[in-house]
């Protein structure tokens, strides 16, 4: 038995106008709790930090360059890596990065229990669009503040386990979790902002969008047999709303926990790696059963 035991920590709205100081308190709360509840990892949403800012058309780059954190830890999360290590608690959460060389990326960090950064995820697949668009009830411009992450879907050796990462709309994509399932991994751990209704689609509402947010969830878990801890950033921010359920799957493709508010809420779960050995070892061993003749299509169109 290898178990993980993981807290998912959903975290409620988080306004325009809230410091990063008042949301790094909320997440120390949650991980006081789940350091109670015996946590030995804490995964927090995507984009943590701050509200969803991409909802907002912006043309003064220093004002979009606000939303970001230029390095991390930095004086506004200090405390949080503090109470980590104090705690020996690793954690994974994201944030909008701007490197010291100018460049824009939605980025997850994985730390160790002494809040050591061991790994470091920028999200590959920007939904949305770069311009301002009068057709959509809301905007959504990811594409316009970041750049496409440039390193790939990696997998980190830590908790006595293969970890990986990935950020919200990557969760959609098979190539996701099977560009990890090829390197081993045993558990992903994503972070989400998923408006409950559709831009593009006004009469798709919050229920379709947790049945797509469990149907990719759940799919990647089982063909990859891996656990995956999948995360909201949930709630009413500024009067658009956020779905929550933040789940956590495992290697069967089964939801062992589900949140059931839209607010701060912790889900703990004892995850047994050794769970995902079956599936990686009978009907999903790549090596003796994909026949990557017949793939090419994926990596060239
Ligand atoms: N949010 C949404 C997500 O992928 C979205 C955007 C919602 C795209 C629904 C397509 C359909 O969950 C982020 N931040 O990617």
């Amino acid at each position: 038995m290898r178990v993980i035991n993981v807290a998912a920590a959903q975290m409620g709205p988080i306004q325009k106008a809230d410091s990063r100081e008042a949301v790094v308190k909320r997440m120390i709360a949650l991980m006081d709790q789940a350091k109670a509840r015996g946590a030995d990892l804490i995964v927090y949403p995507e984009l943590a930090l701050t509200t969803f800012f991409p909802r907002w058309y912006m043309t003064d780059q220093s004002e979009v360059d606000r939303w970001f954190e230029r390095e991390m830890p930095n004086a506004a999360t200090m405390p949080l890596f503090e109470r980590a290590a104090l705690h020996q608690i690793a954690m994974n959460f994201g944030y909008a990065e701007l490197t010291p060389d100018g460049h824009h990326f939605n980025t997850s960090i994985l730390t160790d229990k002494s809040a050591r950064i061991v790994g470091k995820y920028r999200k590959v697949h920007l939904p949305g669009h770069a311009e301002f668009d009068a057709e959509r009830a809301f905007q959504h411009l990811e594409k316009r503040y970041f750049e496409p992450g440039d390193l790939g879907f990696n997998v980190w050796r830590e908790l006595d386990g293969i970890l990986g990462m990935a950020i919200c709309n990557d969760r959609r994509w098979p190539e996701t979790y099977r560009v990890m399932g090829l390197q081993g991994v045993e558990m992903v751990m994503i972070g989400y902002n998923t408006p409950s209704v559709n831009a593009e689609k006004s009469e798709e509402g919050p229920a379709k969008r947790l049945f797509h947010n469990r149907l990719s969830v759940q799919a990647g878990a089982y063909q990859n047999s891996t656990w995956v801890v999948c995360v909201a950033k949930a709630g009413v921010e500024d009067g658009h709303p956020l779905i929550g359920g933040t789940l956590i799957v495992n290697p069967d493709g089964e939801i062992v926990v589900e949140a059931k508010t839209e607010e701060d809420e912790l889900l703990v779960h004892s995850c047994d790696l050794d769970a995902t050995a079956f599936g990686k070892s009978t009907i999903f061993n790549f090596a003796q059963h994909r026949r990557i003749e017949h793939y090419g299509l994926i990596t060239s169109r």
